[in-house]
């Protein structure tokens, strides 16, 4: 009898299902015992990085995707973009992927779609933040208009009927940002969570910590508290496990570290007209091919081409 070799799969057809990973995640937001991390990335290669470092869920960052595609953080990306990219990302790893879907782009409809789409990608959780579209980076100027908190809990509420348990659903609070103060902040929080949000995403864009656990005082943790330590980032990860805090999301630090990465790399190279002084300091090319499993397409190669296949015409 024929024996056929199992065949091959693609190297992304090994990958969780979406329901794994959204489980995945809802295990390190909500029910962890010990402080979780997230880590940004803004494309399949800084997921794979971020992967191999050894961290355990990724932030799909709105500002570090606006960016990587030359846009500003106002809402100029697209969700259709946005969702291309998320996908890229998952299929890049096997982390469940918290997405910064911002405003929602629009109303609850608008938000809702995007839900559906992005479990679709096989994304992990979707975080909307209560501003109005377009939205603005939450570091950039003074213009921060709020959503209506009845109006954004309706986009909750549209989003949890669309992909139920499918995504985990976090709701962020940009009422510090908006100079709101601590009770607004505090109501919004316990508005969303009637709404049916899994965590709560408080931001802060003080240099300190503070606000943070004033919040964390008054919110008793009814829900599990996200943040984002960007601005307040000499707070050792000891303060926020005292806090009770679930996950911290190291925001922007991949595409930071990219961007003066690259500009050194372009500045010697412009300076010295030679790419020899660098060559130790950047990744090998090897490095990156073990990202990305071409030893898979090798096996592969040698499964499905034929045995007489004339190698590829060159130059
Ligand atoms: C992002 O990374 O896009 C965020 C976090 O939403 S922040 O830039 O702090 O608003
Ligand atoms: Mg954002």
């Amino acid at each position: 009898m024929l024996t056929r070799p199992q065949p091959l799969r693609h190297a992304a057809d090994h990958r969780p299902e979406a329901a794994t990973r959204a489980a995945a995640l809802r295990e390190q937001i909500c029910c962890n015992q010990d402080l979780s991390f997230l880590m940004e990335a803004h494309d399949g290669l800084s997921s794979a990085v971020a992967e191999r470092a050894g961290f355990k869920g990724l932030w799909a960052s709105g500002l570090s995707i606006a960016s990587s595609l030359g846009y500003r953080d106002a809402s100029e990306a697209s969700w259709t973009q946005l969702i291309d990219v998320v996908e890229r990302m998952v299929d890049s790893t096997d982390l469940p992927v918290l997405v910064d879907g911002d405003s929602g782009f629009g109303n609850f409809n608008n938000a809702r779609i995007l839900a559906h789409k992005l479990r679709q990608r096989g994304a992990a959780g979707v975080a909307l933040e209560d501003k109005q579209f377009p939205k603005m980076n939450s570091f950039v100027g003074d213009r921060h208009p709020l959503a209506d908190a009845n109006e954004f809990s309706g986009r909750l509420r549209a989003v949890k009927d669309a992909v139920g348990d499918g995504l985990v659903l976090v709701a962020r609070i940009e009422a510090l940002i908006a100079g709101h103060g601590m009770d607004e902040a505090l109501h919004r929080a316990h508005t969303y969570a009637d709404a049916g949000a899994d965590a709560i995403l408080i931001h802060s864009r003080k240099s300190t910590a503070d606000e943070i656990f004033a919040f964390t005082n008054g919110w008793q943790n009814r829900l599990p508290v996200v943040i984002v330590p960007t601005k307040y980032y000499r707070t050792p990860a000891s303060a926020f496990r005292a806090a009770g805090i679930s996950t911290v999301i190291w925001a922007n630090h991949s595409m930071r570290a990219a961007t003066s990465a690259m500009r050194n790399v372009c500045e010697r190279i412009i300076t010295e007209q030679s790419i020899a002084g660098i060559e130790a300091e950047v990744a090998t090319l090897e490095e990156v091919f073990s990202l990305f499993h071409y030893d898979e397409l090798a096996r592969a190669e040698a499964q499905y081409l034929p045995a007489t296949a004339a190698p590829a015409q060159r130059d």
